[in-house]
């Protein structure tokens, strides 16, 4: 009995050393100590021997479930520090990483041409209106003087959509739902979008406009002349020439287109190798506004008195401006949402 309990011994302290895991250790236990484990049979043999051994070897089984728990436990603290330092290893958080930098967006270059058009006339008094881009056949043309066979009401030109209404094709139709609803003195700007049957380097199918007007009772063309070139001088940030001609609008007379001195060649239609400028082919002058004197047909749409009020009116197209400040030949870029060309106007 001797042997076989020093046998145990030295089996089950070699597992013990050997075990790596919390789960080991308990089986072991089990194994070694528990209800039919090896020692507690080696207990049961007890009975069988003479009476006068039991005592002393009673004493060292005994003396052995005291060593082996005392081992088991030491051991198992072991294991669960090990286990948790592991853990902590592994887990460890360096606070000292820099974050995950989200990028900063930036707006958009149409949108950083529109705000500043805007602050120029804000600067000067004008407010700011919008409307839907949806239409009625009245707000678009009628009230506009476009007549029914005017070439602007081609099928070409307008998108339609369901119920008899359209795209707006200018916003214009803001001006007038916002002379229908007040009574001058106004100075109204509209920014927006407007749709058209186009697509091209130059015209894209939606497209911003901002347009506007400023109806009083004393209003005249040297107002129109007075505003206008400030604000394409603002825009420009140029001294540039700024010169009239004279044009055809159905909702305005007189009407004018406004030309700016060009901004690439200077207004001389060359450029410095001596090439021509392939901007204002040559001519030195870029188009950049229509405007003119409100139409007393107009006027009577929205219910003014044309004897009572006089009033000028505006439009300029977004994309153009951003294209002749910026040097931009494709007007898709903008729609393109290319970060590589977006970036570049942050
Ligand atoms: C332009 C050119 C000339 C214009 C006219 C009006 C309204 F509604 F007051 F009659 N709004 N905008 C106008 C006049 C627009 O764009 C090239």
């Amino acid at each position: 009995m001797t042997d076989s309990l020093e046998a145990l011994r030295g089996e089950v302290l070699e597992r013990i050393q050997q075990a790596n895991s919390v789960k080991e250790l308990e089986q072991l236990r089990v194994e070694a100590l528990g209800r039919s484990g090896s020692l507690t049979l080696l207990l049961r043999g007890l009975k069988d021997l003479p009476a006068e051994e039991r005592p002393r070897m009673g004493e060292r089984l005994n003396q052995l479930r005291r060593e082996l728990e005392l081992e088991l436990d030491g051991h198992l603290a072991t294991v669960n520090q090990e286990a948790k330092a592991k853990a902590l290893a592994e887990e460890k958080i360096d606070i000292t990483l820099p974050g995950t930098r989200f990028e900063r967006g930036h707006s958009h270059p149409l949108t950083l041409v529109i705000d500043e058009i805007v602050e120029i006339f804000s600067t000067m008094g004008f407010e700011i209106a919008r409307g839907p881009d949806i239409e009625d056949d009245d707000h678009n043309f009628e009230a506009l003087n476009i007549p029914k066979d005017h070439p602007a009401r081609d099928m070409q030109d307008t998108f339609f959509v369901a119920g008899g209404n359209l795209l707006r094709t200018h916003t214009s139709p803001v001006q007038i739902r916002t002379m229908e609803s007040r009574k001058p003195p106004l100075q109204v700007i509209v920014p927006g979008a407007v749709y058209r049957h186009d697509d091209d380097a130059t015209h894209s199918p939606m497209f911003h406009q901002v347009e506007g007007f400023m109806v009083d009772s004393n209003i005249a063309f040297s107002d129109l002349k007075g505003v206008l070139t400030h604000v394409l001088r603002q825009i420009f940030h140029r001294d540039a020439g700024v010169r009239f001609r004279p044009s055809f609008f159905p909702f305005t007379e007189p009407s004018a287109e406004i030309d700016i001195q060009c901004v690439i060649c200077g207004g001389g239609g060359t450029l410095r190798n001596g090439q021509v400028c392939r901007v204002c082919k040559a001519s030195g002058w870029l188009e950049i506004l229509g405007a003119g004197m409100i139409d007393p047909a107009v006027f009577k749409f929205v219910g003014y008195d044309p004897e009572e009020f006089t009033g000028f009116a505006f439009g300029m197209g977004v994309e153009r401006i951003a294209m002749l400040k910026y040097g931009i030949d494709d007007i898709r870029l903008f729609f393109q949402n290319d970060l590589r060309f977006l970036r570049q106007f942050n």
